[in-house]
């Protein structure tokens, strides 16, 4: 079986839709058909200012949210990043082969020091997509599901793979991006020109699946559209409703050409009223299934502990290859 890894940050609490769609579904559907490692990436949370109750709180939030939308322990390993000590040593190593122009080129880095201006940002994030080349080299993973704005980093990762094998002899398999074209990016519903962001969308641009179902209706229900009236799928003249068929797309699996004839001489409303009733049927049982994870942290926990166990197998082997690949002298 190829294997694939990812992970997300417990940073913001709930997950949005952009988190859902562009990653979380497809580590669904990825358990069944290959190796896969999922985590939860507080090592990355630290990179902005945080508060360690919190942390600790929305690690837990978010593997429950991970058990939710149908991760299996049984099918996938579920781990949280810090529990598997590997990942901040292989970072090291990586941190000192990258260039400092290379790791300044990464665009995420750009924005996220330009929000918090540039004095401020830690050096923790601008080493963070080193990191996740760290995350993702350690398991030797074929593919990384994630969604476009992760590209970038992917491919980072996949030249310092190069370049460390080049160097010092066939270690890393070299990864791919797995990353779906319809729903790579979702769009803020009030700015469809910027991504759904925890840190850059407005509230009323953003879907976090925790929210309160009849506040989430509403946002959908005045998402900005255009001033046109036909329902069609054009990401470049229409954007705001091609973001809103592709998430009713994939949320109910009816293909996007058959949504443009059942809304074809209707208005905007029904689609965005239908829509929001489809999210609603979505975030409804994810909340309920989310609360019963949480309430029972001991089977979290232990699901967490098994799954750090299995990863860590893994993760020390290839470490432990690589530092002799580097030349450190063996402990005793
Ligand atoms: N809008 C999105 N559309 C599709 N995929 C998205 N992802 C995030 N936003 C969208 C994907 O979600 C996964 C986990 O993301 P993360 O834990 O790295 O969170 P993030 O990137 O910090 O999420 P945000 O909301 O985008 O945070 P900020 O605002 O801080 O940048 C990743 O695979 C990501 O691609």
């Amino acid at each position: 079986r190829p294997r694939v890894l990812s992970g997300i940050q417990p940073t913001a609490g709930s997950f949005h839709l952009g988190n859902y769609l562009g990653a979380v579904r497809q580590w669904v559907a990825l358990q069944e058909t290959h190796d896969a490692f999922y985590m939860v990436v507080d090592l990355h949370a630290i990179t902005v200012p945080q508060d360690p109750k919190e942390l600790s709180a929305n690690t837990r939030l978010a593997a429950a949210q991970l058990l939710a939308a149908g991760l299996d322990p049984d099918r996938c390993t579920l781990f949280v990043q810090s529990h598997v000590p590997e990942h901040a040593q292989l970072a090291w190593v990586m941190n000192c082969l990258t260039g400092m122009g290379e790791a300044g080129r990464m665009t995420q880095f750009k924005d996220k020091s330009a929000r918090q201006g540039a004095d401020r940002a830690s050096v923790g994030l601008f080493t963070y997509p080193i990191l996740q080349v760290a995350d993702i080299l350690l398991y030797q993973a074929d593919e990384v599901p994630v969604g476009e704005d992760q590209r970038q980093h992917i491919e980072l990762t996949r030249d310092l793979a190069e370049r460390f094998n080049g160097r010092f002899g066939e270690t890393f398999t070299i990864p791919k991006p797995h990353i779906l074209k319809e729903t790579g990016k979702i769009y803020d519903l009030q700015d469809p020109s910027i991504k759904m962001s925890k840190s850059a969308s407005t509230p009323k641009g953003l879907i976090n699946l925790l929210d309160d179902p009849k506040a989430t209706a509403k946002k959908v229900k005045s998402a900005v559209t255009d001033t046109d009236t036909v329902v069609r799928y054009d990401t470049e003249n229409k954007p705001g409703i091609s973001n809103l068929l592709g998430i009713y797309s994939t949320l109910t699996g009816i293909g996007i050409p058959e949504l443009e004839q059942r809304y074809e001489g209707k208005l905007y409303g029904a689609l965005k009223t239908d829509l929001a009733d489809v999210v609603v049927d979505f975030v409804t049982p994810f909340r309920d299934r989310t609360q019963q994870y949480l309430d029972d942290p001991e089977t979290l926990d232990s699901i967490l502990a098994k799954g750090a166990e299995k990863a860590r197998a893994v993760a020390a082997e290839t470490l432990s290859q690589t530092y002799g690949r580097v030349g450190f002298l063996p402990a005793k």
